[in-house]
């Protein structure tokens, strides 16, 4: 099926929530938020801007009839300060004016007296200074420390890798609108239509039947939007509870970056054994995670890192410790890998290390350790289906790995100017929630009685196409064509209780139920048809809009099956509820089987250097990839591009800087660079690695939105190789983002 969206999108007639028609007499909210990183509020003047012509009210805490808290996983976040500021950029009020330009100027009318406290910037300080956001976590297979004693070689080193600003296209943004009797319909740029339903009739002091929250897409989300969406609609609808009229907030480009959270910075170490064969015997890493000010999902983020602190390796002796410190920076939250990237690229440092120190190639580490078949995972889980070697291999077959690399050999003999380097990178990623209890979804289809259908989940669209993916599973098992289905909006009303579209999983776990319910009503429709057709219910098969009964010549249509369903009173809807089987953990032992399965596959990068100026490109990367079996491959390697790209922004470009003072100094797109055409791969190859599939993935399909982002790690390796080519004295480091100018001090360091 072609992407549901493509007409639409380039034709710029789809809706996003800036889109809608407000209400004529409909308000534009904007929120204050503190100039200091941290300190006591002294005082606020709002006089001044209260009194400005067009200003309607300004909220502020006082203003909450429920709680003035946000907080999901941990309940330590306000929606707007009381007495402290933790953070630049924290909500302390909300203007509500006639314009965005009167909100604006009332905004810069606004004075505020703060106390400052000294401010922590990064985890490091925060440890030293035992400030953390909650308990740290550790995950233990065998016994390190004897392994270590009976390892040839143990190396160890530190590592960084900075945040990502997420970026989407889409700014956060909301339009809330009052209905009757005190209810309220919230249309959001959200993930998490029941997060913002939740914590909106928290905050308000209503229940969650009052509120409806309505996604029609997003404009890209890739985390940012699994939490972070939420305070602002919740602003705009404590406004609309006191005012009675419609309130709409769409955060500018420097809000958004200045007040929403990251991808967590991280500061580890790490320590690897290994015997003169290069088997990995030992390994252990303690990751400091960046959090911020407040917990947002940053322990369910730290876990994840715990549990691909191995990436696709076994390891039989680990022992690994996440501690997640609060800072006063924005509360750093889901971005794409949720924390899965941060930890791989640790134990890639970390055999980088070694094959640095032994003078071999990485991946001469990386092969020898490649997971197998009934290998255990640190978390206790036994690795089933593995496809990391069968990956690892056919990519090095299928690509000619031993001609690349000496063609790089070549290349660099020949040139002194420019040199090449070349790396391979597997990925092993589990799919589930590592949260076992958001592992469920439901779909609701109707069927109208002229034959078309309405499929509705609580997938949300953000780009990723779920709902084309959605409209597939439908069709496969009604047997109708796909001018006959249509998706409806991500409501909370028709889809309740949903968990948001997150983890990789959401095409699994809504396209599941979607099945079930399909399911139920392909049964019921076949007694009707046996009916009609004379025929027994075993025969009956639903094709290409008609009915048929195999190697009989009797059909009918099925418009004309669904009329006479309609006629004999056949219920024409059906509800299905899906849970992830087998999954669970016990965070007491932190053993378990958290996840449904793992996606695997390899990647391998050539990169050029320009070693006069420290800019690089990237050649190719040429990737075997483990979609299962895909049921839509053009979607799906419209995913691994996309995540390739995102992972080689965060690894090479992507550089988000504070100040001292905790100020976001990469504040717009002058001082934060993403990846253009131009530092994208000249050349992405995606192949299919050929399998059965997984049963437990949505018609064998896996998921494919946040692994393939960590092959962009193997550019990081790539391009040290290249440095390390020019100038044998460069000590390698593990400090991501590998920017231009670390390149050049790097090149030229003695
Ligand atoms: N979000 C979440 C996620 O709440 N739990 C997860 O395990 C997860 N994993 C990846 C991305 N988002
Ligand atoms: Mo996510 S990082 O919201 O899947």
């Amino acid at each position: 099926m072609k992407n549901i969206d493509s007409f639409t999108h380039v034709r710029g007639e789809s809706l996003f929530v800036d889109d809608l028609i407000c209400r004529q007499d409909a308000l534009i909210g904007l929120c204050f938020d503190s100039p200091k990183a941290h300190g006591k509020i002294i005082s606020v003047d709002y006089t001044k801007a209260e009194a400005l012509e067009g200003v309607e009210r300004i909220f502020t805490y006082k203003d909450v009839l429920g709680e003035n808290q946000i907080g999901g996983i941990i309940p330590d976040e306000p929606l707007w300060a009381e007495n402290e500021v933790h953070f630049w950029g924290q909500p302390i009020a909300f203007i509500v004016a006639k314009t965005d330009a009167i909100a604006k100027k009332a905004r810069a009318l606004i004075t505020i007296e703060i106390e400052e406290l000294p401010i922590i910037t990064t985890a490091k300080e925060a440890k030293e200074k035992g400030s953390f956001i909650n308990a740290p976590r550790s995950f233990n297979l065998g016994e390190t420390a004897t392994a270590f004693a009976n390892c040839d070689f143990v190396f160890e080193g530190e590592t960084f890798s900075n945040g990502q600003e997420h970026l989407y296209l889409e700014t956060q943004g909301c339009y809330v609108v009052p209905q009757e009797n005190g209810s309220i319909k919230i249309t959001s740029s959200t993930q998490g239509p029941t997060q913002v339903q939740k914590i909106a009739a928290r905050v308000l002091g209503i229940s969650m039947h009052k509120i409806e929250v309505d996604v029609i897409r997003l404009g890209g989300g890739f985390g940012g939007k699994e939490d972070q969406a939420t305070p602002w609609a919740v602003m705009a609808a404590v406004a609309v509870q006191h005012l009675n009229k419609p309130v709409k907030y769409m955060l500018n480009r420097h809000d958004d970056m200045r007040m929403t959270g990251k991808r967590h910075p991280y500061a580890s170490s790490f320590k690897i054994g290994l015997t003169k064969d290069l088997k990995i015997k030992a390994f252990e890493a303690e990751f400091l995670q960046n959090s911020g000010a407040a917990a947002d999902l940053s322990p369910a983020i730290a876990e994840r890192t715990l549990f691909h602190a191995t990436n696709s390796y076994f390891i039989p002796n680990v022992k690994t410790t996440v501690y997640s410190c609060k800072t006063n920076l924005p509360p750093n939250t889901a971005f794409r890998g949720f924390g899965g990237p941060q930890g791989m690229f640790v134990i890639e440092s970390a055999i980088a290390k070694a094959a640095d120190a032994l003078a071999i190639d990485k991946s001469k580490i990386q092969e020898a350790n490649l997971l197998e078949e009934n290998n255990e995972f640190s978390y206790g889980q036994i690795a089933k289906e593995v496809q990391a070697k069968k990956t690892w291999f056919s990519a090095k077959e299928k690509f000619e790995l031993e001609k690349l690399q000496k063609e790089v050999k070549v290349f660099n003999k020949e040139n002194q100017v420019y040199k090449k380097g070349i790396s391979l990178m597997p990925i092993a990623f589990g799919i589930s929630f590592t949260n076992t209890s958001m592992n469920h979804a439901r779909a609701l289809i109707h069927i109208y009685q002229d034959g078309s259908v309405g499929v509705s989940t609580g997938a949300v669209e953000m780009g990723q196409s779920v709902n084309t993916k959605m409209l597939q599973v439908a069709q496969d098992i009604l047997g109708i064509s796909a001018n006959k289905l249509k998706i409806e909006t991500t409501n909370t009303t028709r889809v309740a209780n949903t968990s948001p579209s997150a983890a990789s999983s959401t095409a699994d776990l809504n396209g599941k139920a979607v099945e079930m319910a399909c399911n139920s009503l392909i049964k019921r429709l076949t007694k009707v048809a046996a009916k009609m057709l004379l025929s027994s219910e075993e025969k009956i098969h639903f094709k290409k809009d008609f009915i048929f009964v195999e190697r009989e010549k009797s059909e009918l249509t099925w418009n004309a099956l669904i009329a006479q369903a309609m006629l004999e009173r056949v219920s024409l809807s059906e509800n299905a509820h899906y849970a992830t089987p087998i999954i669970n953990f016990d965070k007491t032992k932190e053993k378990g089987h958290p996840f449904a399965y793992h996606v695997y596959g390899t990647a391998i990068t050539t990169v050029t250097v320009d070693c006069i100026r420290g800019i690089y490109e990237i050649e190719n990367v040429k990737i075997v990839h483990d979609f299962g079996k895909s049921m839509n491959i053009g979607i799906d390697t419209g995913q691994v591009e996309g995540a390739l790209v995102q992972g080689i922004g965060w690894m090479t470009m992507e550089e988000i800087s504070y100040s001292e003072e905790g100020k976001l100094l990469s504040n717009s797109l002058s001082t934060y660079k993403i990846p253009d055409i131009f530092s994208s791969p000249k050349t992405i190859e995606t192949i299919p690695l050929e399998t059965d599939g997984n049963e437990m993935a949505i018609r064998k399909s896996k998921a494919v939105g946040e692994p393939p982002l960590m092959y962009g790690i193997g550019v990081y390796f790539a391009i040290q190789q290249a440095v390390k080519e020019f100038n044998p004295n460069y000590k390698i480091k593990f400090h991501a983002p590998f920017t231009p100018e670390k390149v050049v001090m790097g090149l030229y360091e003695k």
